[in-house]
């Protein structure tokens, strides 16, 4: 069964649909088309593009719908989905030393329609979506960080803590907890990436990390409007899938192949 893998979407709702169903996975009336293909959204789901709440009911819309069809959506959480959960229940609780968690929501761009629209049914989905999922043998994580074991030693694990931290919502912890999953480019350093991406793996399983959040463009030096493919890199042990919707560039579900032996 194809897997596709999408990178931060952003509140890009209209480019969303229209590369899903260029991809065959909508069809013309917006409804699951892709059979019993899997198609797994990085996360960062708001902010920045004009229709957070878009994506997320397109995303909750659709998962029904391929769950009938023998297929699969599924979705990571993000740093943006936790920043705009917290913005809306404890939006004065710190995130660092300097600031609450709304002005850092509002100063990686908030969009006021999403935090006052949400609903009370969107938000205990966020509040449900795991941190880390393995499909396959892809390790899926939004950010290319090893800062997932700071939650627990196995992907149930990691997504127990993650969960109960939502369900808690406590201001003393929950801007500290969060900002783990703000860490960034921990592969990328020649020297000492694959053996971080290496330690991820043989931690939680899999043969290849999936991320998002770091976007190609500002990890690679490619320009958006030329971002096409992933790019994997740190032996092979990991690739970047953030295409840079916010910077310009396509919105593209990528097609998964094996992991090579
Ligand atoms: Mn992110």
């Amino acid at each position: 069964m194809a897997l596709y893998v999408i990178g931060d979407t952003h509140g890009h709702r209209a480019q969303v649909t229209e590369a899903l169903r260029e991809a065959g996975l909508l069809d013309a009336g917006g409804s699951w088309a892709g059979g019993d293909a899997r198609l797994w959204f990085l996360g960062d789901l708001t902010d920045r593009g004009p229709d957070g709440i878009g994506v997320i009911d397109l995303i909750m819309t659709l998962q029904p719908q391929a769950a009938a069809a023998g297929g699969e959506v599924g979705c990571v959480l993000g740093n943006h989905d936790l920043l705009i959960y917290g913005s809306r229940y404890i939006p004065d609780a710190p995130i660092t030393a300097e600031r609450t968690i709304i002005q850092s929501w509002a100063l990686n761009g908030g969009q006021g329609t999403d935090l006052e629209g949400l609903t009370d049914a969107q938000l205990a989905w966020l509040a449900a979506l795991p941190a880390v999922a393995l499909v396959d043998d892809n390790l899926l994580i939004h950010a290319d960080t090893t800062a997932y074991l700071e939650f627990g030693d196995t992907i149930e694990e990691i997504n127990a803590t993650v969960r109960q931290m939502m369900a808690d919502r406590d201001p003393a912890t929950f801007g500290g907890q969060m900002r783990l999953i703000f860490r960034r480019f921990e592969f990328l350093d020649r020297a000492t990436g694959p053996g971080r991406a290496r330690q991820l793996l043989d931690r939680l399983g899999g043969r290849r990390i999936v991320h998002g959040h770091s976007t190609i463009p500002e990890t690679f030096a490619v320009p958006p409007a030329e971002v096409d493919a992933p790019v994997v890199y740190a032996d092979g042990l990991v690739m970047s899938v953030d295409t840079g919707i916010a910077l310009g560039a396509r919105c593209v579900p990528f097609e998964l192949t094996p992991v090579p032996a």
